[in-house]
């Protein structure tokens, strides 16, 4: 049976907002303090998806997380009525709010690692929700994110969701945003990019910005993915690239099938990488490389144009371009290079996904590829593939509970607080999801599930 690339975007939250929370992550750090626009930036989301499924690629959607998030602020010892924590978090810890308000749960490239069937030991779906131990506000998302997807690929038979790895520096992964699938045939090869061996300070890495990933999180991950060894590569990120700001791997390098975009600084060694992927796949790949000299690394990091989107369409490849990537001209070139001199891709377009690139999420952020059957699709456990009515009912939904400015002082607001439980209750029986948020189910121990 035909396995499709599903999209599952992630619908970016009502809190959407510049924090400054990400160190190494240039566009993070460079809009702290900025005012957001949580609307447009949910309806430039859902514009992406709909022209994404318009190209012929079946489109689903994981939810925003619940935020703020009273459960974390409790775990650190505030207390009294909902209220008065989030008086008390914003007079004494305004860090803290930021940390436990943030929408990062847009970016679900960041969500789990996926390994289809066809590629496993047992013949089912296998993922692994990423701890997103290196940013204290990402590893709140992990959670509410098992659940998540244990609500959709429910049907034990056919899928199976681990737990992340444990919360530790040793294990610290970034999920799917630092994993690339190609395949040839029936062939496959999952290159999983690192940018640390383990939790000590590694003289191979960068030497100013965080390596999120390490290469123990990457190879336990592959194992509970029940990958055979001959599909895996681990591969180390460019240190350079990594201090030039591209956090994850797909920053720098984006691949679909037999077809791999990449920037010399996404890895060391690209050469042997592509040998041992030619080698692997035991056929020919089409690798569109950029040297520096044409595309300088902080011009890929500013314009993103590796975070692509590289949809196998029924008409071939097609990129979709953040709409920075066309206002540059050297990440413009590039990518009409590749669309130029590689027979694959047949289409290149521009989005604009403004408001989540200034948090540097990019096309390919906002999504996590899970290939499905149509059967596996029929057997979903919850109501999250999109079509137009789906989009159209989101729009409403959006339009209704999302304001259009958003800064720091607001997200102690606890009016902004109760009107989001609100949305996100009326989501989950939009998307069939039962019951996935902290304030959904009952009693302490679910409070204490999400602060792990
Ligand atoms: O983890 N930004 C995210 C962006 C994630 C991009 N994902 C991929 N490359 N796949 C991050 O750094 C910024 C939040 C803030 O500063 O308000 C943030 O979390």
């Amino acid at each position: 049976m035909t396995l499709h690339e599903v999209n599952f975007d992630g619908l970016v939250g009502p809190t959407h907002n510049y924090a400054g929370l990400s160190p190494g992550n240039l566009a993070s750090t460079g809009h702290a303090g900025r005012v957001s626009n949580p609307r447009a930036a949910v309806l430039q989301g859902i514009e992406k998806m709909r022209f994404v499924a318009g190209l012929g690629i079946r489109q689903g959607v994981l939810p925003p997380h619940e935020r703020p998030l009273l459960p974390f602020f409790r775990s650190l010892g505030f207390s009294g009525a909902d209220e008065h924590v989030l008086a008390e978090v914003a007079a004494r810890a305004p860090q803290l709010l930021k940390v436990g308000a943030s929408a990062s749960a847009m970016w679900t490239a960041n969500a789990a690692t996926v390994a289809p069937g066809p590629d496993t030991r047992d013949g089912r779906l296998h993922v692994v929700p990423a701890n997103l131990t290196a940013m204290p506000h990402r590893a709140l998302e992990a959670a509410t994110t098992t659940r998540v997807l244990r609500a959709i690929f429910a049907d034990p038979g056919r899928f199976a969701v681990h737990d992340p790895l444990p919360g530790s520096p040793l294990f610290s992964d970034e999920g799917a945003a630092n994993h690339t699938r190609l395949a040839a045939g029936q062939m496959s090869l999952h290159i999983f990019g690192y940018g640390r061996v383990d939790h000590r300070p590694d003289p191979a890495g960068p030497a100013h910005n965080p390596a999120r990933q390490s290469q123990v999180a990457s190879a336990s991950v592959a194992r509970l993915l029940q990958l055979p060894d001959e599909r895996v590569l681990l591969a180390r990120q460019h240190p350079a690239g990594i201090d030039a700001g591209a956090f994850h791997t797909d920053v720098l390098a984006v691949g679909c099938e037999d077809v791999f975009l990449v920037h010399a600084h996404a890895f060391t060694q690209p050469d042997a990488l592509f040998d041992q992927a030619r080698r692997r796949l035991g056929a020919d790949i089409h690798v569109v490389f950029a040297a520096e000299a044409e595309l300088p690394a902080a011009d890929a990091v500013a314009a993103y144009p590796f975070n692509s989107q590289l949809l196998p369409t029924p008409t071939g490849l097609q990129i979709v371009a953040p709409a920075e990537s066309e206002r540059t001209p050297t990440a413009r070139a590039y990518l009409e290079r590749a669309a130029a001199d590689c027979p694959r891709i047949t289409g290149l377009h521009f989005r604009d996904v403004n408001q989540s690139m200034n948090n540097g999420g990019g096309p390919a952020c906002l999504r996590l590829r899970v290939p499905l059957t149509d059967d596996d699709i029929a057997h979903l456990g919850a109501r999250v593939m999109l079509d137009e009515d789906g989009f159209v009912a989101l729009e409403d939904w959006a339009r209704r509970h999302y304001r259009d400015r958003l800064q720091a002082a607001d997200l102690a607001d606890p009016t902004l607080w109760r009107d989001n439980l609100r949305a996100l209750d009326e989501l989950t029986g939009l998307l069939a999801l039962g019951a996935v948020y902290p304030f959904q189910r009952a009693g302490g121990d679910a409070a204490r599930d999400e602060v792990r």
